[in-house]
């Protein structure tokens, strides 16, 4: 059996209190680790460390923190396939996947946060009669709480930027995926990165998460998870005044227009909907087809969605596991609800159990649904799994209603070659990014985030950066000069 342990002031540690929990294998569905528990004591004592590095750490040039970045990558590159075997057998995704998109993802995080800060730089205003210049300095010690669904392309994506700009942090992966987080802490160890610059403290959300947030020495929390528990940890931030960070779910509208490249648009339709079993919050939930393609539509997607293979994620399916039991009983519970409000399963709508060592895997079919309205639970819901429903349109301005019509807003897709259609629906969408013709392209420059109940802040390039700095204002009068 594995131990995922803590990783305080460069050493790998247990829990104060000595609590653990068991880390299952959603592939089989039986316990394969146990990672610490952590709790305010391990939290306090992570905070400490990272304040003890902090001076150290934020007085180096920013050039030499890159180095710092790239070595750590370059450690998580040679162990690639580790890394990839490993976030697999804790998230359940395809082994492939996880090398393709998390692992590649991790250290392309890591090298692009690394090169970031050594072009970031601050305004200056001049005259009349004086020179305004922008600080843009570290925090000090700060928060990053990640999911189980990209646990380690998360966990860089915010570790990255954080220490770029010279912070020193405490982490707290997800307590169902704990592998990476801490292969990453060895990573970094291996790397020469200073003892007390990351620090990784595993445990549950309300016990280790909720710490961190109320800790006094963290200033800043950037966070990545559900609308509720997003919801909760802003009530906590509040009164302590701390500069917070959302990135939270999606209900995601995929509008398709008869004049699409009509291949394209289902393939990546498919795609959008079922890459990691459904469980990104930019997958497409919630498929509009303009009406006079509709049933050609439907039946192409339909046929792509049960052309998927579901299976041991070890062995080049399409799609693995869901990456907790909670989680496959609250899919499979969606989709109930959906056959109550009267939805049609076209394709999948149960539990799949292969054959071998995976029976009692936590598998769920590609499952494709229509006949629902927008004011169901399912159209209004983040499923966060294979789950996805059609629904015809008419007019333009019907299929803006429709994909701006619920509380989330953190992706759109468009599929058209109407060129003028494209920037006006685009601009017309409530969300935080509108892929046109493409989904889930990501130039790590651009602005990350969502609207409405998907989130508060950006990440990404300089807004990543910006967030974990803070802007002072230096303000000096030019004796001689007129002010
Ligand atoms: O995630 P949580 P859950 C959505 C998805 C999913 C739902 C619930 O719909 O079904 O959220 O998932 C930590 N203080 N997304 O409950 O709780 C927790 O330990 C501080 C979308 O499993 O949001 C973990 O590290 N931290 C999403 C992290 O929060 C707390 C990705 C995320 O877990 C805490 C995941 C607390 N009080 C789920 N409680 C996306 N946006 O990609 C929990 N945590």
């Amino acid at each position: 059996m594995l131990t995922f342990r803590h990783f305080i002031g460069g050493a790998p540690c247990d829990s104060v209190d000595g609590a653990t929990l068991p880390v299952y294998e959603p592939a089989t569905g039986a316990q394969y680790a146990i990672v610490a528990d952590g709790s305010q004591a391990d939290i306090d004592a992570a905070a400490r460390a990272a304040a003890a590095a902090f001076p150290a750490w934020s007085a180096l040039p920013a050039a030499e923190r890159a180095s710092h970045l790239n070595a750590v990558a370059d450690a998580i590159e040679r162990r690639a396939v580790e890394f990839a075997a490993a976030e697999s057998r804790d998230t359940g995704k395809p082994v492939a996947l996880a090398r393709g998109m998390d692992i590649a993802r991790a250290v392309v995080n890591c090298r692009f946060f690394a090169a970031a800060i050594t072009q970031f730089s601050s305004e200056s205003h001049t005259g009349p009669g004086t020179l305004n210049y922008t600080l843009r300095e570290p925090h000090g010690v700060v928060g990053c709480i990640t999911p189980w669904n990209l646990p380690l392309l998360l966990f860089t994506w915010k570790i990255a930027p954080a220490l770029a700009a010279g912070n020193c942090v405490v982490a707290k992966p997800s307590e169902l995926t704990p592998a990476t987080a801490s292969m990453f802490a060895d990573a970094c160890a291996e790397a020469g990165l200073p003892a007390g610059v990351l620090n990784v403290v595993h445990g549950q959300g309300p016990r280790a998460g909720q710490a961190l947030v109320e800790h006094p020495g963290i200033t800043a929390i950037s966070f990545t998870g559900g609308t509720a528990t997003g919801t909760r940890l802003a009530a906590t931030a509040a009164p302590l005044l701390k500069k917070l960070s959302l990135e939270l779910g999606g209900k995601n509208p995929n509008i398709v227009f008869a004049d699409c490249d009509f291949e394209r648009a289902v393939a990546d339709s498919v795609r959008a909907a079922f890459l990691n079993q459904g469980q990104i919050c930019l997958c497409g939930s919630r498929v509009y087809v303009e009406r006079a393609l509709y049933p050609r539509f439907r039946d192409a997607f339909v046929a792509g969605a049960k052309a998927l293979t579901v299976g041991d994620p070890a062995d080049g399916n399409d799609l693995g596991a869901l990456t907790s039991g909670a989680h496959l009983d609250k899919v499979l519970a969606a989709i109930e609800t959906a056959r109550t409000e009267g939805g049609t399963v076209l394709a999948g709508g149960e539990r799949v159990r292969p054959a071998g060592r995976c029976a009692d895997g936590w598998f769920v079919a590609p499952t494709v649904i229509e006949g629902l309205p927008l004011d169901c639970r399912t159209n209004q819901e983040e499923i966060f799994g294979p789950v996805v429903t059609l629904a015809p349109f008419d007019t333009e301005a019907e299929a803006v209603a429709l994909a701006n019509g619920t509380r989330y807003g953190l992706v759109a897709t468009v599929w058209t070659r109407d060129l003028d259609r494209a920037h006006r629906v685009s601009r017309a969408l409530s969300a935080g990014i509108v892929w046109v013709n493409c989904w889930m392209v990501r130039d790590l420059r651009t602005p990350f985030g969502g609207v409405k109940a998907s989130g508060v802040g950006r990440e990404g390039g300089l807004e990543a950066l910006r967030f974990f700095t803070e802007p002072r204002n230096i303000c000096i009068r030019i004796a001689g000069e007129s002010e």
